[in-house]
């Protein structure tokens, strides 16, 4: 069985993969998979080659025995699929469609929230803030998923309002957590097994920690412990591994939610 994975270190839906295949036993990079990084810094996700693999553009990709994967969701159910142990999905059909609930819900609000300050904090002026107009407009013409999202923002990022949308998403999301862990009495947000919703919503919580946002959780306790334990489990660490995290990828570019505040107000 040989398992490839085309993927960036900090990127947030690769970091769902890389901690699934952590969760399975396959923990280690290059050796119990072939790494394949992705630079999206130099747009290497939109090289013909790359585009021929994956025609949306973006990371992951997951190849078996040469059978591409596309999608995190879909990559990591896949990989729950045909490695049973240790499973991360509820064995009865109620728990699989609580579980499928909570994935849709992930997909559609806190992992699209996180890239507005991710782009508002970093990416933006980091890699686009020396384009001229037309060769910035030119550039989110190119991506096959992402034209809009680009559109809506500057060589700067994103400005107050879409900031302040998305982290009242986030905040949402941990409401949410915070509810989910009281009524099934946790440990996990499905109760006591530790499941792909767990995993699925790390990033997001990691990468606005990273940025420092942590205050948006801070006064919900089960939310802040989840984030403890989470961190504690050996599969954080395969996959959160150093430069994963983009305080560490990009110190000399590297915003905090403090920083922008002071410079921009929000
Ligand atoms: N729905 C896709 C989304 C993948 C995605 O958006 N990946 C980001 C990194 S987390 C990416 O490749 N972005 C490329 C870009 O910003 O141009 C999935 O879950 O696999």
């Amino acid at each position: 069985m040989t398992f490839e994975l085309y993927h960036t270190a900090h990127s947030t839906c690769s970091q769902k993969v890389r901690l699934t295949l952590a969760e399975k036993g396959y923990a280690e990079r290059g050796k119990d998979w072939v790494d394949h990084e992705v630079d999206l810094g130099k747009f290497e996700q939109l090289k013909p080659e790359y585009l021929a693999l994956n025609p949306n553009g973006v990371v992951p990709t997951f190849l078996h025995d040469g059978e591409v994967i596309l999608e995190s969701s879909a990559i990591v159910e896949y990989l729950d699929d045909i490695i049973p142990e240790p499973a991360l999905s509820p064995p009865d059909a109620l728990g699989k469609a609580r579980m499928r609930a909570w994935l849709r819900y992930l997909e559609e609000v806190p992992t699209v929230a996180v890239r507005v300050p991710s782009f508002a904090n970093l990416f933006a002026p980091m890699r686009f803030a020396k384009l001229q107009d037309e060769q910035f407009s030119t550039h989110a013409d190119r991506l096959p998923l992402r034209k809009e999202f680009y559109q809506r923002m500057t060589k700067d990022g994103f400005g107050e309002k879409d900031v302040g949308n998305a982290l009242e998403q986030i905040r949402q999301t941990c409401e949410r957590m915070q509810q989910a862990i009281e009524e099934t009495g946790g440990p996990w947000l499905l109760g006591e097994q530790f499941t792909l919703v767990d995993i699925l919503v790390t990033p997001a919580i990691d990468r606005m920690d990273d940025l420092g946002y942590a205050d948006l959780w801070a006064d919900l306790p089960r939310v802040v412990e989840w984030f403890e334990r989470l961190r504690a489990r050996p599969s954080y660490k395969s996959a959160f591994y150093p430069t994963a995290r983009v305080s560490e990828r990009y110190p000399d570019h590297f915003r905090t939610a403090a920083d922008l505040k002071a410079e921009r107000g929000y």
